[in-house]
């Protein structure tokens, strides 16, 4: 049936209305049911194989968008709305965005589904269904302050399903209830994302922000992402979580396999398991527990689980390498620990380095070791990460089992990350290549044809000036802030972390406020804008959201430095804000310590969004350099062997800089100046400065002077409009590398091996 005549039919049995009369939220729920029916009538994807990605975070993003992108029906739905006097852009305002991802990590794995669809794939997500997701960031009196985030409204994506299980743990057992969503590929079939759920999580336990009780699972298991776990019970909830996370899958897929009539022997043979870091990491023994109970030996389960796992590490930090102490797993999932012993003893047997245990002396379960020992792949998410990885984080596992490590350098889905969020650069790159890229990302770099086409470059530049133009509307909007769209957008846009290293952007704002108040004013009036979450738990983190907060109040109440320099923390960042930001950003904040950014994914939006980086030689940054040449990026700081050299030694004290370096201790010193007092806490502040000065983990003070200095010449190099345009266009020329579909195509050729 037509499109218009469908909208209106639904509009007719929905609301006894046409679509002209509905109000902007029942036109949302007319054009949602009838997408849902789209979807609903496209193929499912089959194959004799299928991938399962588990992974504790879905960052979706709003669905509407890219449905209707996906189905190739938006520019048709827009005009039939404009038509009737609606917006589509206001329209999908209404949706609420699915609150299931913290970063990177989660927002990777939705863009994987994407391509996995995309590419006509059989792979399917599982992961499970938070009511409240993370956290909805608040700002009061310069501080963060957590609220639940409700986004399961009665109208959604979720498409509620038959299917149920049982999942036991030590004193009871839950059942579990699997709520669907459909994933389309581009104009392509479906799969799905399965996401379990409990019926009797009940939202009315949370008080005083997010506080919750975290002993009754009854009412909490499924209420939050990543719930507090400073204390016990906190932790001990995750572990719940996880369990009821891989119980669920781990059963849907055996069921299948049955449903299918395949031996269970031959599971490698039909199914991969993507663990997606060490949240997942459970299904192991799982899976060897559910195989036993059907009466296959230990043994054999542990060769048929071994070929069917595959692990993904996203970081080298300790705390995503999780440790469970083994009491948690008695007290919790004792079915469990005689498996998980008998999994140590093996790879005991394999190797008698302590190192490569499972169980170590402190009887802590080191997941990420259980992984390497009994999946066949691992790897890691950018070449430099990888390398990391084989050379000294993980070099023990390296020497054991050489084969099994290799690198999936990551990638982004471009049918987000570009055709959605930025349609006026989508239509001027089709303009001038075509449309091939759009499923042959390489395509992109056609464009380096236009390098020196005035017409194309000076239309390149507007299109940014536009897009700035939009967020600066946005901003005033939303956060009452006013910004100057001619400045220079310099953005960082990432989860609030010591090692990302905001604090060394704020030691840059510092300068600039000092230079500026000493009449030097800057080559071009800069916006800095940060987006950023601190884990409720992460005090350190907190305290560089207030600084950056306290910063934004004096710069703004100062009018003699306000017209040049402005800061701006966005409130609680998320998808939605990312498809506002990164088409506007001009200079991309990638300014992690060497060595600790596995890969970066908001670098590659960036980029190809016409940004230009500010960065160090980390993660995917790596390889941006290696793309767009060292005059189209920005690179700065210490390397990565130097930065591991002095962890080795312990040999960095930032009191010896700062003793060598009287400006860069005045910039320090700033935090807890007068001015800062004035407007904000002291204790806070004192606490970051104390920090920065005595301990500084992440290294911000070697890099800061060199930081400061690059900034500045990037600033200069601005000015030069055409040669900067230049720089844009090479970026985005070079970033089909990163589409996620290269990624995706890369994971099936060496692991999951799907037809
Ligand atoms: O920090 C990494 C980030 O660098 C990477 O791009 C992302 C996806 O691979 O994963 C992040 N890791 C985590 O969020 C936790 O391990």
């Amino acid at each position: 049936m037509e499109l218009e005549k469908m909208l209106e039919e639904k509009a007719q049995q929905l609301f006894n209305g046409t679509l002209r009369d509905l109000t902007d939220e029942q036109t949302y729920i007319t054009l949602l049911s009838v997408v849902k029916e789209l979807l609903a009538d496209k193929k499912t994807i089959e194959g004799e194989r299928k991938v399962y990605y588990f992974s504790a975070e879905f960052l979706i993003g709003k669905l509407m968008s890219n449905n209707l992108i996906n189905l190739g029906i938006r520019k048709e739905v827009k005009e039939i709305l404009n038509k009737n006097g609606k917006s589509l852009s206001e329209i999908e305002e209404i949706e609420n965005e699915p609150s299931l991802g913290n970063g990177g990590l989660g927002r990777l794995a939705a863009c994987f589904l994407d391509s996995i669809a995309t590419l006509g794939l059989p792979g399917d997500g599982i992961g499970l269904n938070y009511h409240l997701g993370l956290f909805k960031q608040e700002f009061k009196d310069n501080k963060q302050y957590e609220t639940p985030n409700p986004w399961i409204g009665e109208y959604s994506w979720l498409n509620k399903t038959k299917k149920s299980y049982m999942v036991e743990y030590k004193d009871f057992c839950l059942k579990s209830t699997l709520y669907d969503i459909d994933v389309l590929g581009y104009k392509g079939d479906k799969n799905k994302l399965h996401l379990f759920d409990i019926d009797t999580v009940d939202e009315s336990i949370v008080h005083d922000g997010i506080a919750f009780d975290k002993e009754n699972l009854l009412k909490n298991l499924t209420l939050f992402l990543y719930p507090d776990d400073s204390d016990e019970d906190g932790k001990k909830l995750r572990v719940y979580q996880q369990y009821f996370m891989v119980s669920n899958g781990a059963q849907m897929i055996l069921e299948d396999l049955k449903r299918r009539k395949i031996p269970l022997t031959e599971l490698d043979k039909y199914v991969c398991i993507q663990i997606n870091d060490t949240h997942p990491s459970l299904v192991i023994p799982e899976l060897i527990r559910l195989l036993m109970k059907e009466g296959l030996t230990f043994k054999k389960c542990v060769q048929i689980v071994s070929r069917t796992c595959a692990y993904t590490n996203h970081t080298i930090l300790a705390e995503a390498l999780e440790k469970w102490p083994m009491y948690y797993l008695e007290e919790i999932v004792p079915q469990l620990v005689p498996i998980i012993e008998a999994l140590d003893a093996v790879a005991n047997e394999r190797s008698d380095n302590p190192k490569t245990a499972i169980i170590d002396e402190n009887k802590l379960v080191h997941m990420a070791s259980m992984d390497i020992h009994f999946g066949f792949s691992i790897n890691g998410v950018a070449a430099i990460h990888t390398d990391i990885l084989k050379q000294s984080e993980l070099k023990d596992f390296y020497d054991l089992y050489p084969k099994k490590f290799n690198n999936k350098t990551n990638g982004i889905t471009f049918r987000r990350w570009l055709m959605d969020c930025d349609e006026e650069l989508t239509d001027f790159i089709d303009s001038l290549i075509g449309e091939d890229y759009k499923t042959d990302a390489d395509e992109l770099t056609k464009l380096r044809d236009y390098l020196n086409d005035h017409d194309a470059l000076t239309r390149l530049l507007d299109i940014k000036q536009t897009k700035k133009n939009q967020l600066a509307k946005v901003l005033y909007d939303k956060e009452g802030i006013k910004v100057d769209p001619e400045s220079i957008f310099d953005i960082q846009i990432k989860r609030l972390h010591e090692y990302k290293r905001q604090q060394m952007n704020v030691l840059y704002i510092i300068y600039q406020y000092l230079q500026i108040k000493a009449g030097h004013l800057p080559a071009h009036p800069i916006t800095c804008i940060f987006g950023a979450k601190a884990a409720p738990a992460y005090i350190l983190a907190k305290d560089i959201i207030h600084t950056i907060l306290c910063l934004q109040q004096i710069i703004d109440a100062d009018p003699e430095v306000s017209p040049y320099l402005k800061v701006v923390m966005v409130t609680n960042y998320n998808v939605t804000y990312a498809e506002q930001l990164i088409p506007a950003c001009d200079l991309s904040e990638q300014i992690s310590l060497a060595s600790k950014e596995a890969s970066g994914t908001g670098n590659m939006k960036m980029m190809l969004n016409g940004a230009v980086t500010i960065g160090t030689d980390d993660g995917a940054n790596v390889e941006i350099h290696d793309l767009v040449g060292d005059k189209n990026i920005y690179i700065f700081g210490i390397d990565s062997d130097t930065v591991i050299k002095h962890y080795e030694k312990a040999d960095y004290h930032p009191a010896d800089v700062l003793a060598k370096d009287p400006e860069l201790k005045k910039l320090v010193d700033f935090i807890v100046s007068d001015e800062m007092v004035k407007v904000g806490d002291h204790e806070c502040l004192e606490r970051l400065h104390h920090d920065l000065c005595t301990k500084d983990w992440f290294m911000a003070l070697i890099d800061a002077k060199d930081y400061i200095e690059t900034k500045e010449r990037a600033i200069k190099d601005y000015n030069d409009r055409y040669a900067w345009a230049k720089k844009m266009l090479i970026n985005i020329s070079a970033a089909g590398y990163f589409s996620s579909d290269r990624t995706i195509r890369q994971y099936n050729e060496d692991i999951w091996k799907l037809k």
